[in-house]
Parts: structure tokens; sequence; C-alpha cells
């Protein structure tokens, strides 16, 4: 039986090593690996507690810094956490809040991609083409559900390279019985002028409607804008960035260059570097419209979305568990 902090850390390094991956799945293991954490404490005090979910929320930001769910999924547990257990509460208490949320955030974010899927399908027509890149579980849903309605349709899926998620991806959908054609990463612009609608997933969306997405997301959405062919985005509300609204910038993660070229090919190269960005950023004006569990809502009224939800946290607050990201990374 593993005691508490080995899996804890069994969920980071899973996170890590892109063995739990997707940016809702990862924000879920954290907070369940902040659950575990209270669950198995011997904490007596409510300090000691704190301390333990503050080093598990460390062990957590740093295992991959672009989804902003991530730290979302974090902020929203601590926050209940310092709102709903004052400093005359007992251990117990501040146990029964910190499980309460985090349950509440696991099956919320489910919920939220279910709603999004009922929402998103409706703005999917009968006939469409539709191509989408990596692997999104709230941009599936959208197709699974429409499907289920009845609407007939296609998807082109990108491979996704260099993890290949778009394999998942064709497959999932596949195995919901819609057609899918499968094509490299660099064929997009081929078949984009049959497309009529890019939908893809987010790992984080900036106050000024910026979408942050698997690497290759930007050169589709600007093949799409020549094509004049809709770039919809699928992304629950806790995808939505608030620091970025106190000037933060969202840190790309750059892995490693073993994805790109194995070791050994690379040691017989000459004067090459590697460089593997794993997202990139599309700005608003490539996209049309971003569809979360709240509504669709035009990019560039993402800062509503961030002030509706944190408007109540303070931003030092947010500056803590930005600082907290921070100290871990250096
Ligand atoms: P859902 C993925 O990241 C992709 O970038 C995908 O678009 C995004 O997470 C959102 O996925 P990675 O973990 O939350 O494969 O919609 O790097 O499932």
């Amino acid at each position: 039986m593993l005691t508490t902090p080995e899996l804890v850390r069994d969920i980071a390094d899973e996170i890590r090593e892109m063995k739990i991956r997707g940016a809702g799945e990862i924000a879920r293991s954290a907070v369940q690996a902040l659950m575990i954490t209270v669950t198995s404490s011997k904490a007596q005090t409510k300090d000691d507690l704190m301390q333990e979910l503050n080093t598990t929320a460390k062990l957590l930001l740093g295992t991959r810094p672009t989804a902003v769910s991530l730290p979302n999924g974090i902020r929203y547990v601590m926050h209940r956490i310092a709102s709903e257990s004052p400093a005359d509460h007992s251990v117990e208490a501040l146990r029964t809040v910190a499980v309460k949320s985090a349950e509440e955030f696991i099956s919320n974010s489910r919920l939220a991609i279910k709603k999004i899927g009922e929402i998103g399908s409706k703005r999917i027509a009968d006939g469409d083409k539709i191509l989408t890149h990596c692997n999104s579980s709230a941009a599936i849903e959208i197709m699974k559900q429409a499907w289920k309605q009845g609407k007939r349709f296609d998807v082109t899926a990108t491979e996704t390279r260099p993890r290949f998620q778009g394999r998942l991806t064709a497959r999932e959908l596949g195995e919901a019985g819609i057609p899918v054609r499968l094509i490299l990463d660099d064929a997009a612009r081929f078949f984009m002028n049959k497309i009529d609608k890019v939908l893809v997933g987010a790992d984080a969306i900036t106050a000024n409607g910026a979408l942050v997405n698997k690497i290759g997301t930007s050169l589709i959405a600007l093949a799409a804008h020549e094509s004049r062919s809709r770039v919809f985005v699928a992304a629950e509300t806790y995808k939505f960035s608030p620091e970025t609204m106190i000037g933060e910038l969202i840190e790309i993660e750059e892995r490693d260059t073993s994805e790109v070229i194995a070791q050994s090919e690379m040691g017989r190269l000459k004067n090459v570097t590697v460089r593997n960005p794993s997202f990139d950023v599309t700005p608003a004006e490539y996209l049309d419209l971003i569809i979360t569990e709240r509504g669709i809502i035009p990019p560039q009224a993402a800062i509503l979305m961030i002030q509706e939800q944190y408007g109540s946290i303070a931003s030092e607050e947010l500056n803590q568990y930005h600082a907290v990201h921070l100290s871990e990374q250096e």
C-alpha cells in the first residue's frame, strides 16, 4: 500500500509524463491529489494540514505550466478552504470543506463537458465538414452529442505530432460511428478549403480572448481564416486565466527534444538545435466563438467571463498562487 505522499507524487509524475493528460483531466487529477492529501493526513492542527496541502499544491503546479485549468482547480479548493473554514473552525471542519470542494470541482468539471456538448452540438449542422486538432474531451463531446442527435457530418483529425493525440481522437470518434479522416498536421491547409468548421479544445483562454492550445492550432486557425472556415473553441470556464487579467503571460511548456528526434540521431547532426514548444497562441481575431458550459461567447468577452468568476478573489490571492507556481519553477 502506497503512502499518501507517494500516491500524490505518482499523480504528479503521471501528469508530467503525460500519462494523465488533457487540460481538464490534469485539473481533476490535481484536485484529486489535494483530496488524497487531506483524507490521509494525520495532521492535528489546521496549520499542519494547510502546510501539507500547500506542499501538494506546489508539487502539482510544477508539473505542466500551460493549462490554467490546473492552477484554477487548485485555487478553487484553496479558496473554498479560506472562505468557508474560518480561524475558529476545527481541523476536521477544514477537512470536510476541502473534500467537499474537491468533489464539487471534479463533478462540476465533468458536468461542464456534458453541457458544452449540449450547447455546442446545436452549432453542428447536417453535412458539416469539421476539422479538429489534438484530443479535446470537450470538443469530442460536442461531436458525439451532435451525432447522437442524428446529424451527419465527417471529421478530419490531425495526427498532432509529436505525441499523436490525434490518433486518440480518431479512435474515439470512429468508435462512436463518426467517419474520420486522419491527416498529417502539415496537410491541414491542403484540406481546409473543404472544411466548414474547425473545432478545438483549450488549455487556456486569456483576458484578451486569445486561445492557448496544442502547438499547430494557430497555423490551423490562420488557414481557416484564409478559407473563411469558422473556428470554434470548446472551453470550460476553468480554462480562463485570471492571471492574464493582472498582467501575467501564459507560460508555454517546452518539452524534451527527444519527442522530436531520437538522441542517437541528434548526436549525428552538426550545428542543429531542436525546439519543442507544446502549445501556441491564437489571437482572438482568428476565433469565431468560445463554447463554455455557461453559454457561447465571442472571444472578446473572455474578460467578462473572468471578471464574473474571479471578481471576488482579491488580486493578492491570485498572486499568491502564481508565486507558489513560480517558486516551484526556480
Ligand atoms: P480537454 C490538450 O493538451 C490539448 O491541447 C487539448 O486541446 C487540451 O489539452 C484540452 O483538452 P495535452 O495535455 O481539456 O495533450 O478538452 O498537452 O480534454
